[in-house]
């Protein structure tokens, strides 16, 4: 394989696209070496197929404000890959949504789910539309408007979407309601539903719990424990929530959260109904964290600022794509910073891993990481098709295993031989790709 002749072909069709190609060219580095020792990949132009989604859909969601303005978004969905099973994968709404943004996603999907173990295929789908300030009303509509843009490529054996930044389970709800109301059968597509309506246990707080599982198992590589460690975790959301909750539960001391605004550095931990906090301020629908040091004297925010300036064992990203550059990693490993768990989607820029795995950091990325959430979703997806809901402690139990299994086969692929060293990147990368690979190739060129 000749990774600069691929990405230069990729750039030339799809110019701009800086994090899908981004997304690409990480795997391709990872798998070059395996790649190559498999002269049918090459035969069946594998990379070739594997980079391109199978299929995009685009929209436009049209919906009335509360000034009874006419608003139009565009929606897309883009279905990267079903070798191993349906399309799955999260809905974003941000203002930021596009292509390239929508495509890592998709294609970090692909990999991240064949990782789970379960059949599960990858895609990714969303909206520029901002939920920042709007009313429930408002979101109601615009959720109703999506579906009907995008409810026949839907269904529980074609593709089935879920939550993810701007998406939470009251969004997944009214999408959900109306995707049901169109099709007249409670068939169970979307993830992240009510418990009431066939959403599964745990669901909410799995990705984070399946990251501090994760974080437990690199700890445990080392022959260490979280136990009084101290954790910089960024972002305010669900996933930050659940990290929080777990981290906390297991004995380490969170100290940072941030939004947009800034960061909050608590030095007594952020724990029980700060934890708590959090979720209202995330519903308050402001996206800022300040008011968090008005509310806890003994905290500090800092504005326009990350948290990657204060001295942490851990430090997980739980915000977004890119959120931790080169000097930000630079001055993490100055600090001394055990691990890094990329908590959200490719958290960290080529730039910061590079100076993570140059240093004796361990770094570990998303697809990796944070596989728990799409995990107890493809949890739920069994029970719906069962017809049954597992207790708490059944789907925590299977989350569980399922993360240590994940970072079983990222040191099985990472494992540098001469060193003992590994680099869960490339582990990821590659166990992730082998799997798609070996699945596609089982089903001919098609
Ligand atoms: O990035 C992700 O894995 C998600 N947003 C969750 C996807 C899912 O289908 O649960």
């Amino acid at each position: 394989m000749d990774i600069n002749n691929i990405m230069n072909a990729l750039e030339v069709k799809h110019p701009g696209e800086k994090e899908y190609l981004q997304a690409v060219k990480e795997v391709l580095m990872s798998v070059e070496e395996v790649y190559n020792q498999h002269p049918e990949f090459e035969k069946a132009r594998i990379i070739e197929r594997m980079v391109e989604p199978d299929r995009i859909v685009t929209f436009r969601v049209t919906w009335v404000d509360d000034r009874g303005e006419v608003q139009t978004n565009i929606g897309y969905r883009v279905q990267f890959n079903n070798a191993i099973g349906p399309y799955k994968g999260g809905i974003r709404f941000h203002a930021s949504v596009n292509l390239s943004i929508l495509k890592f996603l998709g294609f970090e999907q692909t990999f991240k789910n064949a990782l789970t173990t379960l059949p599960m295929g990858g895609a990714k789908g969303g909206s520029d539309f901002s939920p920042r300030g709007k009313s429930d009303a408002e979101i109601m509509r615009f959720c109703q408007a999506f579906i009907l843009g995008l409810w026949r490529n839907l269904g529980p054996d074609r593709d089935v979407p879920a939550g993810d930044i701007g998406v939470g389970g009251r969004e997944v709800g009214y999408m959900y309601g109306m995707y049901k109301r169109l099709v007249n059968q409670h068939d169970g597509t979307f993830t992240g539903k009510g418990l009431d309506f066939g959403g599964s246990r745990i669901r909410p707080e799995a990705t984070g719990f399946g990251a501090l599982y994760f974080v437990e198992e690199m700890l445990a590589k080392k022959n260490d424990t979280i136990k009084g460690k101290t954790v910089a975790i960024s972002g305010f959301g669900n996933v930050a929530w659940g990290a929080a909750l777990k981290a906390t539960e297991l004995g380490a001391k969170v100290v940072t959260i941030s939004g947009p605004d800034g960061y909050i550095y608590d030095p007594d931990g952020i724990s029980g109904d700060k934890i708590d906090y959090m979720l209202y301020l995330r519903a308050t629908g402001d996206d800022i964290v300040a008011p968090y040091a008005d509310q806890y004297p003994g905290a500090t925010f800092y504005p326009g600022r990350k948290p990657w300036e204060q001295k942490v064992d851990i430090a997980l990203p739980c915000a977004t794509q890119n959120e931790v550059d080169g000097e930000d990693a630079k001055m993490l490993v100055a600090n001394g910073v055990e691990i890094v768990a990329e908590v959200s989607n490719m958290g960290c820029t080529p730039e910061a891993i590079d100076t993570f795995l140059a240093s004796d950091t361990v770094y570990a990325p998303g697809k990796a990481v944070n596989a728990g959430g799409v995990a107890t979703s493809g949890l739920e997806m069994s029970q719906n098709a069962m017809h049954l809901q597992w207790s708490e402690e059944e789907v925590d139990s299977k989350l569980h295993t399922i993360m240590k299994d994940i970072h079983t086969q990222c040191v099985k692929y990472g494992t540098d031989p001469a060193t003992g060293r590994v680099n869960y990147m490339k582990g990821a990368n590659i166990a992730g790709f082998m799997k798609v690979a070996n699945a596609m190739m089982g089903q001919g060129v098609i």
